[in-house]
């Protein structure tokens, strides 16, 4: 009896390691996580699923190459899906560091926090799904890491006709806190160019002359 108890006990704290943790909402293995993950429970003012949506969204570093200032970015950021629409998210990391899908906003009674995240560490893919609620609004979409966002890795999904354009999406809309590199010209700044100018339109006189002045001796 005791060795059966001694196997059972055995059995049931050694089960996690062999499969994917599934606990509080939150499934994850050595690549990464999903978080909320919610492909059947409909939001309240739902009384059924509208359409199936499957969006792949790439995340990495060489998306943000064309962006000067920027590091990080999604290859596409903007998204629209219909009220009710159930959203097959596979996201891709295509860099070997931590990023995340992650949307803010969803009913908090469905998903904690209003969130639901993919997040790889390092390069892979993982998909996850997620079913919007009926109402117009513009869901902000991002990469939690530190600094990231800042960097460009945020987006937005509009469900119906949304809410509005989010600010400082990449290719879409201006930045919020703009990057400005402002030049104080004073006087001594505009004088400065001035004697520059007259000096080298007196280099350009003096140096021909004394060329020719050399080789034309005999
Ligand atoms: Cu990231």
């Amino acid at each position: 009896m005791k060795s059966i108890s001694l196997f059972l006990f055995f059995c049931f704290i050694t089960s996690p390691v062999f499969a994917a943790m599934n606990h509080g909402g939150m499934i994850m293995d050595e690549k990464g996580m999903i978080m909320n993950h919610n492909p059947d429970k409909l939001p309240k003012d739902c009384k059924e699923i509208s359409e199936d949506v499957n969006i792949t969204i790439r995340g990495g570093h060489k998306f943000a190459k064309d962006s000067p200032g920027k590091m990080f970015t999604y290859d596409k950021r903007d998204w629209q899906v219909s009220p009710c629409a159930r959203v097959n998210v596979t996201f891709i990391n295509e860099d070997d560091i931590r990023h995340q899908f992650m949307i803010h906003g969803l009913p908090g009674y469905m998903y904690p926090k209003g969130m639901f995240t993919i997040e790889l560490y390092g390069k892979g893919q993982k998909t996850g799904s997620f079913i919007v609620p009926s109402r117009d609004y513009t869901y902000y979409i991002h990469c939690e890491v530190s600094q990231h966002t800042e960097k460009g890795m945020k987006g937005q999904l509009k469900v119906g006709k949304g809410s509005g354009d989010l600010d400082s999406i990449l290719g879409l809309s201006a930045p919020l806190t703009p990057d400005l590199y402002p030049i104080n010209n004073t006087h001594y700044t505009w004088l400065a160019l001035i004697f520059s100018i007259i000096i080298g339109a007196f280099l350009i006189r003096l140096l021909p002359g004394l060329f020719t002045s050399k080789h034309s001796e005999p």
